[in-house]
This record gives C-alpha cells, sequence and structure tokens, in this order.
C-alpha cells in the first residue's frame, strides 16, 4: 500500500497559535523516510496554503467560520485528489475542524465510510451547543447526517454535504464530553469506547468490538481520525486541550497496529499536535508519538519484519 500525504497547516479551528507547525515539524522528524524504510510507497502532496479571510466576525459565537469553511473547502479536493491516485491518504494537521474537509473528500471519492475517531473530545458540538465557539469541538457535527436539521448553515459551508452515518462511527478515548455532546451521543446511540471501557476491556477487547462493530454488514473503508490528545499528556503534552487520564503510549500505537491489520485504512488524519506549547523535550515526545503512530497505521510492527526476499548477510 502506498502513502499520499497532505500537510494542513491550518488553526483556525481553535485559538492557540502554533498547531499550523503541525506538519512540517512530523515531516522533519522524518515521517515521509521512515514510512518509505518500511516498505511503504509515499508521494507528498505537500502543504496546502489557505487564503487568510479578512472579515471573519463570529457568528452566533462560532469563531472563524469562513477561514473553517474556506481551509476545509480546499482540504476535501486535494484528498479527493489523493485518493483518486489510489492511495491511502495521511493529513497532518493542523486542528480537527479539518476532519471536516479530510471525511469528506474521502467520501466523496470512495462512497460510504466508516469513521474511527480516536480524541479525548467527541467533537461532535453544533455550531449552536458550542460553549467555546471552537470549530474543532464541531467537525462530527456537519458530517453526520442525522444532526443535519440540528446545524445551521454557516457562511463558506454550504458546499458541505453530512457524508457519514451515526451507525459507522466509533470512538476512543473519550474523557472531556460536554453535556450537548453527551446527549447527542446517547440519542444517536453512537459507539463509544471512554476511558471508561478502555480500563473495563483493555485496548484489545476494545479494537477487536470496535472492528466486529465496523465490519458488521459491509466492509467498508475506514476513515481514522487521530486527535494526538486521545493520549496521554505525559507522553503527548504538545497539544492545545491536554486532558488527564488517557490512553498511554501502547495503547495508543496498538489502535494504529489493529486498523492496520484490518486491510481497510483509507485514510489516517494525525491531527493537534502543537510545537509552541511545551519544553523542546515535551514537543520531542508528542512529535515523535505521532510519527510512530503513522508508522503503525502503514504496518510497522513492533514484532519486527523482514522483507520477503530478505537474505541473510
Ligand atoms: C470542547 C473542547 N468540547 C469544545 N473540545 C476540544 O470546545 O467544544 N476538542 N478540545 O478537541
Ligand atoms: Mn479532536
Ligand atoms: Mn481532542
Ligand atoms: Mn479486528
Amino acid at each position: 500500500r502506498s502513502a499520499g500525504v497532505i500537510g494542513a497547516p491550518f488553526s483556525g479551528g481553535q485559538p492557540r497559535a502554533g498547531v499550523e507547525r503541525g506538519p512540517d515539524l512530523i515531516r522533519a522528524a522524518g515521517l515521509l523516510q521512515k514510512l518509505q524504510e518500511q516498505g511503504c510507497a509515499v508521494k507528498d502532496y505537500g502543504n496546502l496554503q489557505f487564503e487568510a479571510v479578512l472579515e471573519d466576525d463570529p457568528v452566533g459565537g462560532v469563531k472563524q467560520v469562513r477561514s473553517v469553511g474556506g481551509a476545509n473547502r480546499k482540504l476535501s479536493e486535494a484528498v479527493q485528489e489523493v485518493k483518486r491516485d489510489g492511495h491511502t491518504c495521511v493529513m497532518l494537521g493542523g486542528d480537527h475542524s479539518l476532519a471536516i474537509g479530510s471525511i469528506h473528500g474521502h467520501a466523496a471519492a470512495v462512497g460510504g465510510l466508516s469513521v474511527l475517531w480516536v480524541d479525548a473530545h467527541a467533537d461532535i458540538n453544533t455550531p449552536l451547543s458550542s460553549w467555546s465557539g471552537n470549530m474543532h469541538g464541531q467537525p462530527m457535527s456537519h458530517l453526520l447526517h442525522e444532526l443535519q436539521d440540528k446545524v445551521p448553515v454557516l457562511p463558506s459551508f454550504s458546499w458541505i454535504r453530512p457524508c457519514v452515518s451515526a451507525r459507522d462511527v466509533v470512538y476512543i478515548g473519550l474523557r472531556d464530553v460536554d453535556p450537548a455532546e453527551h446527549y447527542l451521543l446517547k440519542l444517536l446511540g453512537v459507539k463509544v469506547f471512554s476511558m471508561t471501557e478502555v480500563d473495563q476491556l483493555g485496548v484489545a477487547k476494545v479494537m477487536e468490538q470496535t472492528c466486529d462493530y465496523l465490519s458488521d454488514k459491509v466492509k467498508k473503508p475506514i476513515h481514522l481520525s487521530y486527535d494526538v490528545d486521545a493520549i496521554d499528556p505525559s507522553v503527548t503534552p504538545a497539544t492545545g486541550t491536554p486532558v488527564v487520564g488517557g490512553l498511554t503510549y501502547r495503547e495508543g500505537v496498538y489502535i494504529a497496529e489493529h486498523v492496520a491489520q484490518t486491510g481497510l485504512l483509507s485514510a489516517v488524519d494525525l491531527v493537534e499536535v502543537n510545537p509552541l506549547l511545551g519544553s523542546e523535550a515535551e514537543v520531542g515526545s508528542t512529535v515523535s508519538t505521532a510519527v510512530q503512530l503513522l508508522l503503525a497505521c502503514f504496518g510497522r510492527r513492533r514484532q519486527g519484519d523482514h522483507p520477503p526476499d530478505y537474505r541473510l548477510p
């Protein structure tokens, strides 16, 4: 399998500067070379360039709506190109509002998707339920068919078509969920493995049940949307909204390994790495974890591996 990598240096879905530097940092940590070393063909589509929106006043308390809408429109087109070229798409964020364009573009190219959302947060606030006004807490509400009567059309959002069914979504790692979000998750009956279920079942059972649930009838291509804040902040502190009590490094990698094994991974987002938050060591730990998660997505196994034609020297 081959990886098509898109950098999305965008931070407008949340208030902290720095997350737009994620793509360059993850590249500088050697992601592309390491993917190639493990036998994965890589095409780098470079970083998207987003036009600044000069007049972007809040819309009913929601911030930078037009910037987020425009950036995601561009991202959606880019993801569609990567998928048409036949690659597994890797979107390096940037903040998690970018999942709107990434999932929209993915669905436009391949049709029905499963979405595996690994995050401390549910990111399913509607523009009306959001208390923060940050779009990175809302992407799921714009994507789910079932929520469209609850989501007003925002400026620069009219191009978006809902493209995911609640039945096809699984969350892992939740531990900071707003009341409105909890209400919506229950209303729609979304499959959630919060940190409580990770504690109860262990990550191996969580992944087994996740895959059984997602491949129940038809095996749809999987979109893995990985927010680095799903991992415990002792490991990935350089992120805008860290929450204690997260996935261990090993649980985080296991999730990616297991998804890779399904053979269904069709696109992955790695978002919310913010190199301006934390010490050099904290940023280093966050970025190298992000790289390891992505390598695991493309088949890196901790047991080791060797090419089929390997000859002992
Ligand atoms: C909160 C925090 N639920 C919000 N969300 C975050 O702003 O809607 N998402 N941090 O990543
Ligand atoms: Mn998120
Ligand atoms: Mn999060
Ligand atoms: Mn499985």
